[in-house]
């Protein structure tokens, strides 16, 4: 196991403990358009006596705010996923995949019920062609195998032979890629394209065409190109932005153009290098397309390509009840720390959904909102992905309530004055230092004994302090700033 890798039931790898915030439910955010307006963002309330709590307030819907009249065109509620790690994320600086590995991967990604998995080109190399082979024999439930090749017969021959249900190809049509990669002319690669699509259609298998650096080529050239390969009856047209150069608006016009062009599907495929994969899988979404491409992480070339999770995430927010009825979301976080461990790396703190600190909470103002609704400072509810939401309470900027959470968990008596008196010596001493978890106890613990024997009362500082240091006398040790060891699970 990757030591990086957090814990699957703890992600700072240190002591949590629960603070019971059931009685609190998760109140959806807008109401989508078209829905009956139950839980609309798939977060569930947990079944506990909530009718303290008023209803979720009438929010106008992300579509009635932003409605556009082209939102008619948006497949955000319908699309599927080419999930590209055996792939593109191949292609990742650190990814070397055994067999054994590629299959492991494979299988998760098939019970997360990813519609498609994308493999190595049988002609990249002896062992890619047996992996793909084996990988097919494998028997997936519900993912499809497609494999990727160059749009060149010779790969193709090899693909329709490895028991993959379809194949994507792909060529550059740019002139950068035209002129120095493989320097043919757009009559050439038209010409070949049809020979290739022909012959694989002729296998009864799906079929792919993709123009590598879609967004640095001609837009007459391209259209033209999708247009013939449309009428000749490919599954999908693919557009890649293969150096990560596009923005979400330039995504959105070239799709939606190539929607009026094209009637079979439209796959998409996004670099990362300026950060806006998933906001441009989005913006292809919304402009039609069908099929994105992703990788666990986003591993691939150079720093790769849309993330699935970072997808899902996103997905989640634009139509939960889709989402989860499609994948398995709780897998999300093995499947990445599978990969994680694979390619040898960590899941980054920040990561969608997955990262240590996704749902943490450390504010006073934030941790009080989120105890009496998470919705309050959460757009995905942490369950739905079997993870846990977090409140941070050892430092300076806590506050009484989420410090009264801690208390009634610890089955403490303390009253709302006391826990007050106690959360601002508890600031105090994280001016100085943050407070660990054991801290966060030990100083509530003895607290609460100074009150009900009588030797403390709210207000005294000092005797307070007095009390600290005889029951604690080891609490002036080094600086735990930054220390992840004071983190409260709140349960969802
Ligand atoms: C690459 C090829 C590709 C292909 C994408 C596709 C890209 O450069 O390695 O088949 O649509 O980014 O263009 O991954
Ligand atoms: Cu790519």
């Amino acid at each position: 196991m990757c030591p990086h890798v957090p814990d699957q039931s703890n992600p700072n790898g240190e002591e949590m403990v629960p603070i019971n915030t059931s009685s609190q439910p998760h109140i959806p955010p807008p109401v989508p358009a078209g829905t009956n307006g139950t839980q609309p963002n798939g977060h569930q309330s947990n079944g506990v006596d909530t009718n303290h709590h008023s209803a979720p307030p009438k929010v106008k819907s992300h579509k009635d705010m932003y409605g556009r009249a082209s939102d008619f065109l948006s497949n955000t509620s319908n699309w599927k996923i080419i999930e590209s790690t055996l792939r593109e994320g191949e292609q990742f600086a650190n990814a070397f995949f055994t067999l054994e590995t590629k299959i492991k991967i494979a299988q998760m990604l098939d019970e997360f019920g990813v519609e498609y998995i994308e493999l190595t080109s049988p002609a990249a190399s002896p062992e890619s062609r047996a992996h793909c082979e084996a990988i097919c024999k494998l028997g997936l439930k519900r993912t499809k195998i497609l494999t990727h090749i160059r749009c060149h017969m010779d790969d193709a021959r090899l693909a329709v032979e490895t028991g993959v249900d379809g194949v994507d190809v792909v060529i550059g049509t740019s002139s950068f890629l035209r002129d120095h990669s493989h320097g043919k002319d757009m009559t050439w690669i038209t010409k070949t394209a049809i020979e290739v699509i022909e012959f694989v259609k002729s296998k009864g298998i799906e079929i792919r065409f993709s123009s590598e650096d879609s967004f640095r080529s001609e837009l007459v050239d391209l259209l033209s190109i999708y247009r013939t390969v449309d009428k000749i009856g490919v599954n999908r047209v693919g557009v890649a932005d293969t150096v990560g150069c596009a923005d979400s608006r330039q995504v959105y016009d070239l799709v939606r153009t190539l929607r009026g062009v094209v009637s079979c599907d439209i796959e998409t495929h996004f670099h990362n290098d300026t950060g806006c994969a998933i906001a441009n899988a989005y913006a292809a979404l919304e402009a039609g397309a069908t099929h994105v491409d992703t990788s666990v992480l986003g591993i691939g070339e150079r720093n790769g390509i849309t993330p699935l999770g970072g997808l899902i995430a996103r997905m989640m927010v634009a139509d939960p009840e889709y989402v989860k009825s499609k994948y398995n979301l709780p897998m999300l976080r093995e499947i990445e720390n599978l990969v994680a461990e694979a390619v040898e790396i960590s899941v980054p703190f920040n990561n969608y959904i997955t990262g240590f600190c996704a749902f943490t909470h450390k504010a006073g103002i934030h941790a009080k909102a989120i105890l009496a609704n998470p919705s309050t400072y959460e757009i995905l509810n942490p369950a739905d992905f079997g993870m846990t939401r977090y409140v941070s309470i050892g430092h300076r900027l806590t506050g009484w309530n989420a410090v009264k959470s801690r208390v009634e968990q610890l089955n403490l008596n303390m009253t709302d004055e006391q826990i007050k008196d106690a959360t601002a010596k508890i600031k105090e001493l994280a001016d100085v230092r943050t407070q660990s978890m054991e801290d966060v106890d030990m100083i509530l613990r003895i607290y609460h004994t100074g009150i009900h024997s009588g030797d403390l009362k709210v207000g005294q500082s000092a005797v307070l302090d007095k009390l600290l240091q005889k029951h604690m006398p080891s609490r002036e040790g080094s600086p735990t700033r930054d220390s992840p060891n004071k983190k409260v699970k709140v349960d969802v």
